[in-house]
């Protein structure tokens, strides 16, 4: 027995608690299997958390992508579906939600993030060329390369330290830009791929020093700067927190301010614009627009759909509109926090600072005896799953896949396991239970063997590859 009196959270933290700025109107069940049951599901999936069925997952913190909660006036919008062929009412109230907040002119809509990187790698990449940018992400990387590209990154070199408590990790190194454009010429140069945050990084943000010094730079040598926004109104957010200048700066004039020095972006709806499907191309290249409105309808769908229904336009413009409200994006990148502060203070090793959308583990530094040929994040997120039930992405040697020259694994300098928190879905709760499980693992890392891969698809081979523990 303690004498101990109960604390809230915000009692233990020696300030006042917050809570999340919406209420929860509608429920989804979700069941603890057995120990038993959990053994037996992540062996049927080969090892692999993506081959795993929902039914069989308690927390699901597999991605941010598509798993988030519409409020109700999404739901309410959903209703007001125009699903006629061509020229539904909703893809223009897109439109103006995209001009509105994100400030570019042509905007061409597609089923996802993937869809619009097609479209804008095919419409601007020429065989040979060279794209720069702030870490590689895999579905980006891989489109760059169809369209015959290299990608060349050129992050802060903190962006592959898990320790660096770099408050900007997702900037640009302008020394590896400029150095890039020495060796090869500004004219082999696509575009600059900017991504804001920096997923593979761990979520890390880029600053509105960085995105303006980036644009001057390319400015002088003509060289197009495109920004992936799927998580730039987390990105928005670090900048009122950390930069100068910045803190009564309401979110949406942060993203509208940084978006305004690029030429355009691509993006994952599924992420910052709160739905479960859809994405788009922005762009203020006329010449542009039109390769890819013309390109949009042998791929996607007629360019006043590009493979949403009516009603997902809705939803996805109402989503815009609520993403960037300073308290729900404070809530987000909080919670997130919350997660993160915890698991630091056990002693985990994680990437740090936390980012936006997820608390990345750090494998190599968890499982310092498995070398990462035997896919230590792979093996983490297994372990996790087995433990409680809780389902996390590996982000590390099985996410970069084999160098296309060499044929060899890529071995990044990061082996990460995602612990990805969707957008209006958990409650703190459910944050105390993943971390406990987090510590239960850590307490048993010394007896935990690696995997060997045992199927590999030839792209994205994360997705689909299997494996078995190692004996
Ligand atoms: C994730 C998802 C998608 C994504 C992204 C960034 C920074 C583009 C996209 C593509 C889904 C995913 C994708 C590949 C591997 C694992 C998971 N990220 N840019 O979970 O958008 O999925 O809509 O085609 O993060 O991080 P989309």
């Amino acid at each position: 027995m303690t004498d101990k009196k109960p604390q809230t959270m915000g009692q233990q933290y020696g300030r006042r608690s917050w809570a999340e700025p919406w209420k929860i109107k509608m429920v989804e069940p979700i069941i603890l299997k057995t120990l038993e049951e959990r053994q037996q599901a992540i062996e049927e999936a080969g090892y692999n958390t993506f081959l795993l069925r929902s039914e069989d997952v308690y927390i699901d913190l597999l991605t941010d992508s598509g798993t988030s909660a519409m409020s109700d006036r999404q739901w309410a919008g959903m209703m007001l579906g125009d699903e006629a062929y061509a020229g539904s009412r909703n893809f223009y109230h897109l439109e103006e939600a995209i001009r509105e907040y994100y400030g570019y002119q042509h905007i061409v809509p597609t089923h996802q993030g993937r869809g619009a990187e097609h479209l804008i790698s095919q419409a601007v990449i020429k065989p040979g060329q060279f794209i720069p940018g702030n870490m590689y992400f895999t579905t980006t990387r891989l489109h760059q390369e169809l369209a015959g590209g290299t990608f060349v990154d050129v992050i802060i070199d903190e962006a592959h330290d898990p320790a660096s408590t770099h408050p900007f990790k997702g900037n640009i190194d302008l020394d590896k830009l400029q150095e890039l454009i020495d060796r090869v010429g500004a004219e082999q140069i696509a575009y600059v791929s900017l991504a804001g945050t920096v997923n593979m990084a761990g979520g890390q943000p880029v600053s509105m020093a960085n995105v303006k010094a980036v644009r001057a730079l390319c400015e002088s040598y003509n060289i197009r700067v495109y920004l992936d926004a799927t998580r730039m109104a987390e990105n928005a957010f670090f900048i009122q927190e950390r930069e100068e200048g910045y803190a009564s700066t309401p979110i949406a004039a942060i993203l509208k301010e940084f978006c305004s020095y690029t030429d355009g972006a691509w993006m994952s709806g599924k992420k910052d614009n709160l739905v479960n499907i859809g994405g788009w191309l922005a762009v203020n290249d006329e010449a542009v627009f039109d390769k890819a409105r013309n390109m949009v309808v042998i791929y996607e769908g007629l360019h006043t759909y590009g493979g949403m229904a009516g009603r997902d336009m809705e939803a996805l413009a109402i989503g815009i509109h609520e993403m960037v409200q300073d308290d729900h994006i404070a809530s987000r990148v909080n919670q997130v926090r919350y997660l993160g502060d915890l698991l630091e203070s056990w002693g985990i090793p994680l990437v740090k600072p936390i980012g936006g959308h997820a608390v990345f583990l750090d494998a190599r530094a968890f499982y310092p005896h498995i070398p990462q040929n035997q896919f230590p994040a792979q093996t983490l997120a297994a372990q996790l799953y087995i433990d409680s039930g809780v389902r996390a992405m590996e982000r590390g040697v099985v996410s970069a896949g084999r160098d296309p020259e060499t044929g060899d694994h890529r071995y990044p300098k990061l082996e990460l396991v995602r612990l990805t928190i969707p957008r209006r879905v958990y409650t703190q709760a459910h944050m105390d239970v993943t971390a406990e499980a987090v510590m239960a693992v850590f307490e048993k890392r010394e007896e935990t063997r690696g995997l060997k891969m045992v199927y590999e698809p030839e792209y994205l081979r994360f997705f689909q590859a299997r494996f078995e523990p190692l004996k």
